[in-house]
């Protein structure tokens, strides 16, 4: 079986630094994500998935409870306790090194204990108000996404001036309270936040000025993987390419990402990642031809 970047290694208190672009492979235990919504809700099955992530080439499997699809209302703290931890000791038993894509500090907590390395809030901090001091207390690496609400409404937030200006100033604010909180910098992931409280013409913005967010100092992760604006980038008559369709799209983005030397992507088609990662590696730049 091919490894993952991180075998065996069940703890570490600094950020995984592959040497290359970083793939988080999204392991959704949840019964309605937008691509992969009740495919993996029962323990064995997403168990097995994070496993075939891992022999792909997933650095992490990130392992989420709770949808944030637009629209979405939230689950439970139990519900999304019970659908993560079972899956997290197994995959963390079994060598692979897990993040946990959770808003609640308490679901973070639990997984740390279980053998996550990173947690993955969506919210940056700002949906619970115990998250950030708990990641610097368990010494656990942290990832602030820009959020602006919760996805029941966010759509309703996609409202900016200068969207890049605005996503970096917030993003800025969440650093901050993350350091202010105790967080290790150097355990610190920033992540624009695709498809959170944005339209598609905003990811593409934010996507194209990923330099003004890299000059926060932070390693940066994009998650574009399958999202609702490449759908539309890729439409035809017969309405908005299904997410399944998306994965080459995604690749392309990957190419570019990893060309710039972006520190990771979030994606559902690991190995195709890896590939586009393995090829930006020799083919950094062209010149125009
Ligand atoms: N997107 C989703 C969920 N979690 N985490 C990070 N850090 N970045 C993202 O863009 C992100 C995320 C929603 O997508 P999914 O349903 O495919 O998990």
């Amino acid at each position: 079986m091919a490894l993952g970047g991180f075998v065996r290694l069940s703890r570490v208190n600094s950020l995984p630094q592959p040497g290359r672009t970083l793939v988080m492979g999204i392991l959704n235990v949840t019964p309605d994500s937008f691509s992969d919504g009740g495919e993996f809700l029962a323990t064995d099955r997403a168990v097995a998935h994070g496993l075939d992530l891992f022999a792909e080439g997933a650095d992490l499997v990130d392992v989420g409870g709770e949808s944030t699809r637009p629209g979405a209302e939230r689950a439970g703290a139990d519900v999304e306790l019970a659908r993560v931890l079972p899956v997290i000791e197994r995959l963390v038993a079994d060598g692979v090194a897990v993040s946990v894509d959770t808003m609640r500090a308490e679901v973070a907590m639990a997984a740390v204990r279980a053998g996550a390395v990173l947690v993955n809030d969506v919210s940056g901090g700002l949906a619970d108000p115990d998250m950030l001091p708990a990641v610097a207390d368990a010494g656990a690496a942290y990832l602030a996404m820009h959020w602006r609400g919760p996805s029941a409404h966010m759509q309703d937030l996609a409202v900016y001036d200068d969207v890049v200006a605005e996503v970096t100033a917030e993003l800025a604010d969440r650093v901050s309270a993350a350091r202010a909180a105790g967080i290790d910098p150097d355990r610190l992931v920033i992540d624009p936040g695709l498809g959170f409280a944005k339209t598609g013409e905003h990811n593409w913005t934010l996507l194209r000025n990923l330099d003004q967010l890299a000059r926060l100092g932070q390693p940066i992760l994009v998650g574009a993987s399958r999202k609702r604006f490449l759908g539309e980038l890729l439409a035809d008559q017969a309405g908005l390419r299904p997410p399944k369709g998306r994965d080459a799209a995604t690749t392309a983005i990957t190419a570019l990402l990893a060309a710039s030397g972006i520190w990771g992507v979030r994606t559902h088609a690991v190995q195709a990642q890896r590939d586009a990662i393995a090829v930006a590696a020799v083919l950094p730049a062209l010149p125009p031809g």
